[in-house]
């Protein structure tokens, strides 16, 4: 008999064993950015693809914590288990939406196939998709069989975001102008399934038909999913049954159909793209003399350099290894 310890157990594989401190201490690798992260990200990518990524968007206020907080039970009565990523890019300065989301899904703390994790939005530009994406990575990993990712949709970060679920669900308010929003941001174009939440208020068959009259004008092939529009209310739990059977059908959809093997092949490439860019903006970076990038930016700022020209101009730099600074 040996008395040396047993070595301690991989993050990764507590993480495809399911323990819950060793997914939140996973998500924190991936949030860091940290080399750490990138390995277990290789480590779990294999053993992926098999849960269904839900994405819940919408502007603030719409109820997507409330319909996740009642989806949550909907889908643990039926049987499945789930984790959900928040994300809600107000909540550094207010520190108000994730408490709220946290207090609202306490509800589901005793339960050990509900996992519930806020995500900080710090970072630059494009860091908060990136880490999110891996956090669905480490959930399906998990074996969470639903993960759900509900996050503002405000800019193009989360319309990014969105583009990494399976399916996406555009949660909307009557009597808001959110149609115009939507459509503003982009998002009617990403929607799989449209929710009218808080169907209890006045003009929710308006913006039904005002999302419906919007759909017509696009053109359905015959075995093209068409974006279905659910009514709901969040607080009572109203059509949150019919809103999982439509996720539930949408991703059947897919599977059927072929369309979910291209969505990933899109999202593959999309991540693969976005890696390379970075990693080649490094690079530049990298060859310029010390200081070099941010006055570059900075006479863009001042109108001295246009976009383009500066750009030519620090790929020629890096290049030819030569810089005007040096
Ligand atoms: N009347 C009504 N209020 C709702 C409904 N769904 C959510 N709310 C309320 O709307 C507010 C914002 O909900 P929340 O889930 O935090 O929205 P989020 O910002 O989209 O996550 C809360 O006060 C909810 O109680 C609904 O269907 N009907
Ligand atoms: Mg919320």
């Amino acid at each position: 008999m040996s008395d040396s310890p047993m070595p301690p157990e991989p993050l990764a594989d507590r993480v495809l064993r399911g323990d819950p401190r060793a997914i939140a201490r996973a998500i924190s690798l991936v949030e860091s950015e940290s080399h750490a992260g990138t390995s277990l990200i290789r480590a779990l990518f294999s053993r992926t693809g098999r849960a269904i990524v839900v994405g819940i968007t919408g502007p603030p206020g719409a109820g997507k914590s409330t319909l996740v907080d009642r989806l949550i039970a909907e889908i643990r009565r039926q049987g499945p288990t789930v984790g959900v990523v928040a994300v809600d890019p107000t909540s550094p300065f207010t520190g108000g939406a994730v408490l709220g989301d946290r207090l609202r899904m306490q509800a589901h703390a005793e339960d050990a196939g509900v996992f519930i994790r806020s995500m900080a939005t710090r970072g630059h530009l494009g860091g908060l998709s990136r880490a999110t994406a891996d956090a669905t990575v480490v959930l399906d990993a998990a074996g969470r069989d639903v993960v759900i990712v509900e996050t503002v949709g405000v800019g193009q970060d989360e319309v990014e975001i969105v583009r990494l679920a399976d399916v996406s669900v555009v949660t909307l308010v009557p009597g808001t102008g959110d149609e115009v929003q939507a459509l503003k941001a982009g998002i009617m174009e990403i929607a799989d399934v449209f929710v009218v939440n808080k169907a209890d208020r006045e003009g929710a068959d308006r913006l039904v038909a005002a999302i419906e009259a919007n759909l017509s004008l696009q053109t359905f092939g015959p075995h093209e999913w068409r974006p279905p529009i659910v009514q709901t209310v969040a607080t009572t739990g109203q059509g949150i049954d019919a809103l999982w059977a439509t996720i539930s059908g949408c991703r059947a959809h897919a599977g059927a159909t072929g369309a979910g093997r291209e969505r990933a092949r899109v999202r593959g490439e999309q991540r693969l793209r976005e890696l390379v860019a970075r990693r080649c903006v490094d690079w530049v970076r990298g060859r310029l003399a010390p200081g070099e990038w941010d006055e570059t930016i900075a006479r863009i700022a001042d109108r001295q350099f246009d976009p383009y020209s500066a750009a030519e101009s620090v790929l020629d730099k890096a290049l030819s290894g030569r810089s005007t600074i040096a």
